[in-house]
């Protein structure tokens, strides 16, 4: 087990919860990293995630190398694609898109990705992740050509959630999509928990602190939040340490 991953487990044994803040290397203007990561180095945030649906090559080495200059939390690549890889980060959430059915984000990637991976020390979580529908058209629906989970079937995201346990997955990430207009119900956080024995991360459309805790209280082990952040960086000043 690598250190990340070990330290996820031991606060979630601990009840304690954890927060990521998302950067899209897309969205996310470079010279600004020095000023942004300083708010982050102040808030409550265990992680950086860092990774888009579509992101020019390059770009995330680029975005990686200036954030490891700025800040000590890990850097983990949440990756869109295989060109995301990059070895300056400390670990990649190894996706299968397992709400989907396009066995290109269920395996073929993964396959395509090895040779990438092999060449870096990278730590790999092994992540069922599951996009459930939230009233807009996400871009991970759009490029994986996937549908999203119902919201209203819950006992089929609890079972999909489980299945990916059951196959060998380290994670689970529930996923309303960036910007999602509804996130994740507390129904579904709750189920999912209940049934899962590895830790639980939870992101898509979470904007306020009140968001946050009803996630935690739910049963998220982490919470990711992203564009609360890039559109108004003051959200940073109420989850300060
Ligand atoms: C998206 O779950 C993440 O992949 C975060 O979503 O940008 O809506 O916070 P937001």
């Amino acid at each position: 087990m690598g250190e990340i991953y070990n330290n996820i487990c031991n606060a979630t044994a601990k009840g304690e919860k954890l927060l990521a803040v998302l950067i899209d290397p897309d969205k996310f203007i470079l010279e600004n990293t020095e000023r942004f990561i300083e708010k982050v180095n102040c808030s409550k945030a265990n992680f950086i995630l860092v990774g888009g649906s579509t992101v020019d090559d390059n770009a995330t080495d680029a975005l990686v190398k200036e954030l490891k200059m700025h800040t000590s939390l890990p850097v983990i690549i949440f990756p869109g694609d295989i060109t995301q890889i990059t070895d300056r980060a400390d670990a990649l959430l190894f996706l299968s898109l397992i709400s989907g059915r396009n066995p290109e984000y269920l395996i073929g990637k993964h396959v395509q990705s090895v040779s990438k991976i092999r060449a870096t020390k990278l730590e790999l979580i092994s992540t069922g992740y599951i996009l459930i529908e939230n009233g807009k058209e996400t871009a991970v629906q759009r490029i994986t050509g996937t549908t999203p989970m119902p919201r209203t079937q819950v006992q089929n995201i609890i079972d999909t959630a489980k299945a990916g346990e059951l196959l060998g997955m380290k994670l689970i990430y529930l996923e309303a999509g960036s910007g999602a207009l509804h996130p994740i119900t507390p129904e579904i956080i709750q189920g999912v928990k209940q049934e899962l024995n590895i830790p639980l991360i939870v992101g898509g459309g979470i904007k306020s602190a009140k968001q946050l805790e009803e996630a935690y209280g739910s049963g998220a082990d982490i919470v990711v939040i992203g564009t609360a952040f890039e559109e108004d960086e003051r959200f940073f000043d109420e989850l300060l340490k």
